[in-house]
């Protein structure tokens, strides 16, 4: 069994659907970001940098995981699944998976901070952000013009990427002209583990931004990045 601390945001749900995907028994605590229970003392002795998602494996000897990547590696390599054995399979698997942690995700991640939660429009920022966003878009769109997935057959590296980049809507990016891209979307959501993983919790990302519950989560977010900003050192 698993234990699965997340709330309802991508680096969350990379691992729900990665727990789905492998029908590994698992259960899901979600974590109320806005009031800071990721900063708990039990918590951090799970995750010392106080953010989800972590899991802790007891079948293991309750062995604790941090990092949505490592996660999601640890996830593969435990059960010989959604990431090839050979040496250069896993290379491509581990390089578009780095490709989210380090660009996809920390890009979005501004974008939405700049475009959604604070307060005050800093054009620049949210020009840079989504910018950036939409040339990572690019060299995917460029990448799955070729290729049906990012790294081989269907992987860890997928679920990584698509978890991000289907929220493009909230971050004000869009695919519109990028149709290698939208074909991959829609063919990674249209399976039942994906559907399952992204209610896990669901998501007020998914609805209009307009949407009472959508304008709630941007103002819990909002006060979560001022919490952070607030605080001094990691967590
Ligand atoms: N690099 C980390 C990022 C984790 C992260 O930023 N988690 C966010 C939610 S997506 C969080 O817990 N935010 C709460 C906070 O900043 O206090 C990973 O991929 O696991």
């Amino acid at each position: 069994m698993i234990d699965l601390y997340t709330a309802a945001t991508p680096n969350g749900h990379k691992i729900s659907i990665a727990l789905e995907e492998l029908a590994l028994p698992y259960t899901a605590h979600t974590l109320n970001l806005s009031q800071g229970e990721q900063k708990q003392p039990w918590f951090l002795a799970i995750n010392p940098n106080g953010r989800i998602p972590a899991i802790v494996d007891r079948a293991e000897g309750d062995f604790a995981v941090f990092e949505s990547g490592a996660i999601l590696l640890y996830l593969a390599e435990k059960t010989g699944r959604l990431m090839p054995q050979d040496a250069q399979g896993r290379s491509r698997v581990v390089q578009w998976l780095m490709f989210q942690m380090g660009g996809i995700g920390p890009m979005m991640g501004q974008a939405n901070v700049f475009f959604r939660y604070v307060p005050e429009k800093i054009q620049p920022a949210i020009d840079r952000y989504q910018g950036e966003c939409r040339r990572l878009f690019r060299v995917l769109d460029s990448h799955l013009r070729e290729h049906e997935f990012l790294a081989g057959d269907y992987s860890i590296a997928d679920i990584a990427n698509w978890a991000w980049v289907r929220t493009h809507r909230w971050s004000g990016v869009d695919v519109d002209d990028l149709p290698h891209l939208q074909r991959w979307l829609g063919r990674i959501r249209a399976r039942p583990a994906v559907q399952k993983g992204i209610n896990t919790p669901p998501s007020a990302i998914d609805r209009d931004a307009g949407d009472d519950r959508a304008r709630q989560f941007a103002e819990e977010a909002r006060q979560m990045v001022e919490m952070g900003q607030s605080r001094q050192g990691g967590a």
